[in-house]
């Protein structure tokens, strides 16, 4: 039975292949929004494929609808198979290449004959490609950057992006027959902000194994196999990620899982510990050494779980995300305890975006969206009139903003609603390090969020004057996104960051952990820094939708790997304690 997404992918390809083709636009963009449609459909598209209902769906219509219904009843959809046959698959990669629109990628597979990026690049260098109408200079110079940073980035992808993989393909397989345990491992389980491939770790009876690989290898989202061995099993998606599926005996599950959830540091350092204390661990076991330091397989150690084998070691449990050899081993062999942040200790939305600048739902949906996720409060923060391209609000907007937080938390009040709406801004850093508005403005905020969004190429010794400036100024309570980075696409800002931590906890100024899986900056690695001064955070989706409330998961995953307690997490606190943080100027 197909799922949401597998289907999705399918169109997708469709819609894809059909531009490639030169197939009629609005036909192929019908096949586009029927894609989206369904990966963000919250039902199960089956029971709309059992009650031939699809139609009811809004984006799709009847032809798409039989498409789908076939490709359910049979496994194949001819129109993707029919283009499929058209299009060469390297053809399809070139999509990614920003400046090379779908009629340039024919017009050059047809005039060169070629399929491949390699052959595309060679056409680059020896300026064949510049012979073309319209490919020569700027747009030859565009094409060959795009593909460069596609090749360097190709071999990674966000966080978020993998999750959703690794969700789906997880939750195909873990119901199967003989599945006893299993857990995602590798970089993933580790929370890392960006993920080379995905690692899924299962613990099965040896007579499962063929039955539970052809699962895998089948999924929807699998569009070539790269391996299938007796124990491990690695697939390309549609998205062209790299899954490796390993399936180990029951009684090896937790040694294994720990060492395929890594990282190669934190294993050296275990396996260290194990042989201090005459044992060997490996992705088998832990076992007994014998005199001349080699394992003894026939003397394994009896053990459960992953918490057993750090108890072995004099270690309490090391949470995965701080599997990095960063500092975890001193705290954990000193039996301390450590309040990590979890998604349940979020109780307020900070950091958010409505349509008074560019976000795209009112104040009112804002708050109601997360009053609905049992949030007791939203601290909106537009954009300031700097930021004319996103709206930024002039300051008879901002008064008037004003007035409509005030009409909202009196109804809120009058209503019996738990729920108050901070008058925030994420006011610009100017290149000078000031804020963007007056005093006489910035005193009727309940916070100021500072954020450089122009002149991001500073010299360091110049940014470092600017943020110096922006964190004494006593009306900035919170710095955004410090260091501008967009993850894969764009390089941060050159700052001191460890100056800038110390600097914002002197000054009583939180920094935030921008959630945003595209940001999440401030960056963990400077998370022991915060920690020893005592640098307060706080994890904020800098929402400028309402499914962007639901990002703060990823800012509690990189704040748990960066250590932050609770404690120091300025939205896990109550409102009233968030205003106490406020005035604390
Ligand atoms: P990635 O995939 O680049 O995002 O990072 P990881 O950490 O998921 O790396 P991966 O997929 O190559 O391997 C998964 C884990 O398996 C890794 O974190 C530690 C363990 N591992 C793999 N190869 C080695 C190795 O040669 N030595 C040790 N000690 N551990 C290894
Ligand atoms: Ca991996
Ligand atoms: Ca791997
Ligand atoms: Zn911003």
């Amino acid at each position: 039975m197909p799922n949401n997404q597998d289907i999705a992918s399918k169109l997708k390809e469709v819609f894809q292949l059909m531009q490639l083709a030169g197939e009629n636009r609005f036909k192929a963009i019908a096949f586009d929004k029927a894609a989206q449609t369904i990966d963000g459909l919250n039902d199960d598209i089956n029971e709309y494929i059992d009650n031939k209902t699809l139609t009811d769906i809004k984006g799709i219509g009847k032809s798409i609808a039989e498409d789908i219904y076939v490709y359910a009843e049979t496994g194949t959809m001819p129109v993707l198979e029919a283009f499929r046959e058209k299009i060469p698959p390297g053809l399809l990669k070139w999509t990614q290449i920003s400046g090379l629109g779908p009629k340039n990628i024919l017009k050059i597979h047809e005039t060169f004959g070629i399929t491949e990026t390699e052959e595309l690049k060679e056409l680059i260098d020896n300026g064949e490609l510049a012979k073309l109408p319209g490919l020569g200079g700027k747009s030859a110079e565009k094409i060959q950057k795009s593909i460069e940073w596609m090749e360097k980035y190709d071999e990674r992808c966000r966080l978020d992006e993998a999750t959703k993989i690794a969700d789906d393909i997880f939750a195909s397989l873990k119901d199967l027959e003989g599945v006893q345990q299993i857990e995602v491992a590798g970089s993933l389980r580790r929370a890392k902000e960006t993920i080379g491939d995905i690692d899924i770790l299962i613990g099965a009876n040896e007579k499962h194994i063929p039955d539970l690989f052809d699962v895998f290898t089948s999924h929807g989202r699998v569009t070539e196999v790269l391996g299938k061995g007796d124990t491990k099993s690695s697939v390309r998606t549609v998205e062209g990620r790299q899954v490796d599926l390993r399936i180990v005996k029951p009684k090896n599950f937790a040694a294994a899982l720990m060492y395929f959830t890594g990282s190669k540091e934190h294993n050296v350092e275990m396996r260290s510990r194990a042989r201090d204390r005459g044992m060997s661990l490996n992705e088998y076991g832990l076992y007994k050494l014998e005199e001349n330091g080699e394992t003894n397989w026939n003397a394994p150690q009896n053990f459960e779980t992953e918490s057993d084998i750090y108890k072995m070691l004099d270690l309490n449990f090391v949470p995965p995300e701080l599997r990095e050899d960063r500092g975890e081993f001193e705290i954990f062999e000193n039996q301390e305890i450590l309040d990590l942040v979890t998604d349940e200790d979020i109780r307020g939305v900070i950091h958010a975006h409505s349509t008074w600048s560019d976000g795209k739902f009112s104040i009112r949906e804002m708050a109601e969206a997360c009053m609905e996720r049992g949030y007791e409060y939203l601290g909106l923060t537009d954009h300031s009139q700097t930021a004319a391209y996103a709206g930024g609000l002039k300051p008879d907007e901002v008064k008037r903003q004003w007035d409509e937080i005030d009409e909202l938390n009196d109804e809120f009040k009058s209503t019996g609603k738990n729920f108050v709406i901070f008058k925030g801004i994420e006011s610009d850093i100017l290149a000078d390090g000031s804020l963007d508005y007056k005093d006489d403005i910035l005193e009727g905020f309940d916070f100021v969020i500072a954020s450089v969004h122009q002149s991001l190429e500073m010299p360091e010794k110049q940014m470092m004057e600017r943020f110096r400036n922006a964190i004494k100024n006593p009306y900035t309570r919170i710095i955004g996104h410090p260091t501008g980075r967009l993850l894969l696409k764009r390089e941060e800002s050159k700052i001191d960051l460890n100056e800038l931590v110390a600097l914002a906890a002197e000054h009583n100024t939180a920094i935030e952990i921008n959630a945003n899986p595209r940001r999440l900056d401030l960056d963990w690695k400077f998370g022991n820094k915060a920690k020893e001064v005592g640098m307060m955070t706080s994890i904020n989706p800098d929402a400028h939708t309402i499914d962007g409330i639901d990002l703060t998961t990823y800012g509690v995953k990189i704040a748990r790997k960066g250590k932050y307690e609770k404690e120091r997490v300025l939205n896990t606190k109550s409102a009233e304690e968030v205003v106490k943080f406020f005035k604390m100027r």
